[in-house]
């Protein structure tokens, strides 16, 4: 596992950008932020190993010629208008999983809202057991801990919650509408842009913490999908025929959120009814899931309060609160 950015990078990078035009010495850049010069020699390369196109002339000193388009904590944390989400920030360049290291760091008692993001992620997991494709630098592949006083059966709410602040990031950065799709996608013209993993520490009654995993393909082609996910999968990019900026769409994100989940830890998913019925992609229409060995069928009939989807089969009302949906 590589190392998040450290204070000193993030300072330097800062100096550097505000100096986009001249050369600052090692001495000048040592003085102003008050570190060793081997402090700054030491960021320099780490930098570079960040992929910062940074030159360097003899007797001038440093230079910013290019910046990746990186999530890093300290702009992150700048952009966001957030109380609570991304407080604290941890950010890799690679790592396994976010939710994996979100999960440990929860354990050690990690404060609410701490956010972990990933450029790339060599074992994304998906539900029971299945990956998440998390190639570098085109996605946002990133776990927020969070610690709701509420019972466990609640949780599933959240991921509803979480599709649903996803969509409307989505729409309000490009226009194009996403759907939520329960209980944890978000699609684009039908094909799967984003997924939601939750992942619980909970007593009987009482929930330790959720970590929230939230996968964004966003800035993928279509021949960046490998074969097996290439007529299910697509990316804002695709859909939207340019680029976007990820820092944007995590911003936006994050900051649609942590209002859902605000208002989720009073009241449930009640204040947002109206929009889960606007984006979700299954309701009033006949499906099948399946849960375990069970199937139901029956038409999709609403998304209670507690995110569990409620069925109307020929002989009665079924709540579901966990399974793989399909249209029929
Ligand atoms: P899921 O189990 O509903 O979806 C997984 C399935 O989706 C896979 O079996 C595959 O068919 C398909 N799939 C895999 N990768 C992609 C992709 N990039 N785009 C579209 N479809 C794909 C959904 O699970 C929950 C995924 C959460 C991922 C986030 S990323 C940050 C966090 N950390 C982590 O390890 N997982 C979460």
């Amino acid at each position: 596992m590589k190392r998040s950015m450290q204070a000193a990078e993030e300072e330097l990078l800062a100096l550097l950008e505000q100096n986009k035009r001249t050369f600052l010495s090692t001495r000048e850049m040592s003085e102003r932020l008050r570190v060793h010069p081997y402090v700054v020699y030491q960021a320099i390369k780490e930098l570079r190993r960040w992929d910062f196109e940074i030159s360097s002339e003899k007797g001038k000193g440093y230079k910013l010629l290019r910046a990746p388009d990186l999530l890093l904590p300290g702009e992150i944390k700048r952009k966001l208008r957030t109380k609570v989400f991304g407080k604290e920030v941890l950010s890799y360049r690679t790592l396994g999983s976010t939710n994996q290291l979100a999960f440990r760091l929860a354990e050690g008692g990690a404060p609410e809202g701490t956010l972990i993001v990933a450029d790339e992620q060599t074992k994304g997991r998906g539900r029971m057991g299945r990956s998440w494709y998390s190639p570098p630098r085109v996605g946002l592949w990133m776990s927020i801990i969070l610690r709701p006083d509420i019972p466990p059966f609640k949780a599933p709410g959240l991921s509803i919650g979480a599709g649903l602040a996803l969509a409307q990031a989505i729409g309000h950065l490009t226009g194009i509408e996403a759907k939520i799709k329960w209980p944890n996608d978000c699609l684009l013209n039908g094909r799967k842009v984003g997924g939601i993993l939750l992942e619980l520490s909970a007593e009987l009654d009482r929930i330790n913490f959720v970590v929230a995993g939230v996968g964004v393909n966003v800035n993928q082609r279509s021949s960046d999908f490998p074969k097996r996910l290439s007529s299910l999968a697509t990316s804002v990019r695709i859909e939207y025929g340019e680029e976007v900026s990820r820092m944007e769409l995590l911003t936006l994100f994050l900051q649609r959120f942590e209002a859902i989940y605000k208002d989720f830890k009073k009241k449930g998913l009640a204040p947002q009814r109206r929009l889960i019925k606007k984006f979700s992609s299954l309701l009033g229409r006949s499906v099948a899931v399946r849960f375990g060995k069970e199937k139901i069928e029956g038409v999709a009939e609403d998304i209670d309060d507690n995110g569990s989807l409620v069925i109307r089969t020929r002989k009665e009302k079924r709540i579901v609160r966990a399974g793989e949906v399909t249209a029929v």
